[in-house]
């Protein structure tokens, strides 16, 4: 039977010289294959030796390293479920996500064991480890003594390889379940509509907690056996100092804005690469020329989600297998990846005609299977004809190319994160002396859009917006935490006694 184990075609991809480089570090450390091949077949032993239950979910929240994304093949290797945790999320969301997956292992950084091991014992996980982005702590002492022979455990393409939390409008973060299939399918297809070549070479530098840094980069380089230059955090001036040595870049847009801000930035500094890929959020149209008119170069502009991994893509090149596709156009996604039906629907249920704006939804091997232990939301999310409800709204033109105009989900997102205001506005109605509150999302030069929050004080108490702002910070995720905050006396509210975020939105503009 054929191992359908995602683990197994990236090592198979794996170059045939493996003492070549794999991966090299921003401070000077150099990885080859044999070193990526050895470590995760150690790590893969580890977790077998510990005779966790089928199915069991690896939770991780530790800062980038090449340790760490060992760790994710290994968890793959062996046949267990990965489960990757922002850096920034504080101990509620972690009690939560811990709570709420069960993990069996659970892996932090060193400086964290204190609360997170409290954390985690208390759920009931037997294992705790630490891993610092030093190569240190518990999980690499312990993996040093197992052997580096390891065969790739048998998986079929619907067994579950990662669980990715992603918060709901409900304000309750919802554990989205990859399958090995979902994610294999997507990378290779992607191989292919990318054009990845020989000798191609991926800049690293995203976080690995998300789809795009850990899955979208990372599986797209592999599969390729393509070389990464790894950058623990975005640094735009180390970027521009590596990128003769590189052909290919991902980011959010916020990194692209922050290139643009740099004067070495030019058609010089940009002389090898082949291509550059925006997502996560919208690429503004400004962004997109000025990237033309600086570095030659065209970004391409692409779709996903944690629950679907990518859907839509601007081309790469002109393809005859793809009639139209040859031009990447600004302010759209491009066109469905091959694989992938997508649709634009009425709230009433009815196919929308081109250029007519509505909800999409998508079909294809990538989309998830259901959200962790919730089949009640993961019905509500699918139409009975089996198309997954995005909760973005936009719409498909003449020419087949998709743009999204605005989402039905409340939703932020702010330098690529996604901030759910319902899950922030229900933190700050438990600050002492908060009637209500409501949270927007505003334009922001650097991250896009930004959070802001509008709170409603108790009769006879004064609250001060840098205090609600500097307790949220011990409470949430910074990212998350509203960049202004303004205390007043009523919210706008519409006949039906709702609130009018877009009253709010349009009082606050910057
Ligand atoms: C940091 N801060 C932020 C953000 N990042 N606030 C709002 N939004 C953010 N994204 C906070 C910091 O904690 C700090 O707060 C203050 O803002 C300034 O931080 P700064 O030093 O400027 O931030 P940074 O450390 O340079 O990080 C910015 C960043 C980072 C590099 C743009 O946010 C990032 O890596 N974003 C990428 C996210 C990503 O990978 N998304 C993909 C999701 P204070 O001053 O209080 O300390 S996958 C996905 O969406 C789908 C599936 C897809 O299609 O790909
Ligand atoms: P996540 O929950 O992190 O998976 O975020 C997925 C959401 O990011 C999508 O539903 C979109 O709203 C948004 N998104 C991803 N890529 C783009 C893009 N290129 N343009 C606009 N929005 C995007």
């Amino acid at each position: 039977m054929k191992n359908e184990n995602l683990f197994a075609a990236l090592r198979a991809a794996f170059p045939a010289d493996l003492d070549r480089i794999a991966i090299e570090t921003d401070n000077g450390l150099y990885y080859s294959w044999r070193d990526l091949d050895r470590a995760t077949a150690m790590m893969a032993n580890l977790l077998v030796s510990m005779q966790l239950p089928a199915g069991s979910r690896i939770a991780v929240q530790v800062e980038k390293s090449v340790e760490a994304l060992m760790l994710y093949l290994a968890t793959l290797r062996a046949g267990y479920v990965f489960l990757p945790l922002n850096t920034a999320y504080q101990s509620a969301e972690i009690e939560y996500f811990i709570g709420n997956a069960e993990p069996a292992v659970v892996v932090c950084a060193p400086k964290n064991f204190g609360w997170v091991s409290k954390i985690a014992f208390k759920a009931g996980t037997q294992h705790v480890f630490t891993l610092g982005d030093d190569r240190t702590g518990s999980l690499l002492e312990r993996a040093v003594h197992c052997s580096d022979q390891h065969t790739v455990a048998q998986r079929s393409a619907d067994d579950l390889a990662a669980i990715l939390y992603t918060s709901g409008t409900t304000g309750r973060s919802k554990g989205a379940m990859l399958s090995h299939g979902n994610m294999l399918s997507n990378a290779v297809m992607l191989k292919d509509y990318w054009g990845w070549k020989p000798g191609d070479v991926l800049m690293h530098v995203l976080p690995i907690f998300h789809v795009h840094g850990l899955f979208v980069a990372v599986h797209g380089a592999l599969l390729n056996g393509s070389r990464m230059i790894w950058m623990a955090r975005f640094d735009p001036k180390q970027v521009l100092a590596k990128l003769p040595e590189a052909t290919v870049f991902m980011g959010v847009p916020t990194l692209y804005v922050r290139l643009l801000a740099e004067p070495g930035l030019n058609r010089e500094a940009a002389r090898n690469m082949r291509l550059f890929i925006a997502g996560s959020a919208p690429l503004l149209i400004e962004t997109f020329f000025e990237w033309i008119d600086r570095t030659g170069h065209t970004i391409l502009e692409r779709y996903g989600m944690s629950e679907t991994v990518m859907l839509t893509s601007n081309p790469y090149a002109a393809d005859p297998r793809y009639a139209n596709q040859s031009e990447r156009r600004g302010g759209t996604v491009g066109f469905p990846l091959p694989g992938v039906s997508l649709r634009v629907q009425s709230d009433d249920g009815q196919t929308l005609a081109v250029g007519d704006v509505g909800g999409i939804q998508v079909k294809g091997p990538n989309v998830f299977g259901g959200y962790w232990q919730m089949p009640e939301k993961t019905k509500e999310e699918f139409t009975t004809d089996g198309y997954f409800k995005t909760g973005d709204v936009g719409r498909v033109d003449h020419d087949g190319y998709v743009s999204i105009v605005g989402r039905s989900k409340d939703l932020i997102i702010s330098g690529g994160y996604n901030v759910y205001p319902a899950e922030i506005e229900g933190v700050i109605n438990t600050l002492p002396g908060v009637v209500e509150s409501a949270v927007v999302g505003v334009p922001d030069a650097d991250f896009g859009e930004v959070g802001l929050a509008v709170v409603i004080a108790k009769p006879g108490v004064t609250l001060e917006p840098a205090n609600i702002l500097q307790k949220l910070k011990t409470m949430l995720a910074n990212f998350k935490v509203p960049k202004r905050c303004y205390v007043v006396a009523e919210l706008p509210r519409n006949a039906m006694g709702k609130v009018q975020k877009n009253v709010l939105r349009a009082q606050y503009q910057p």
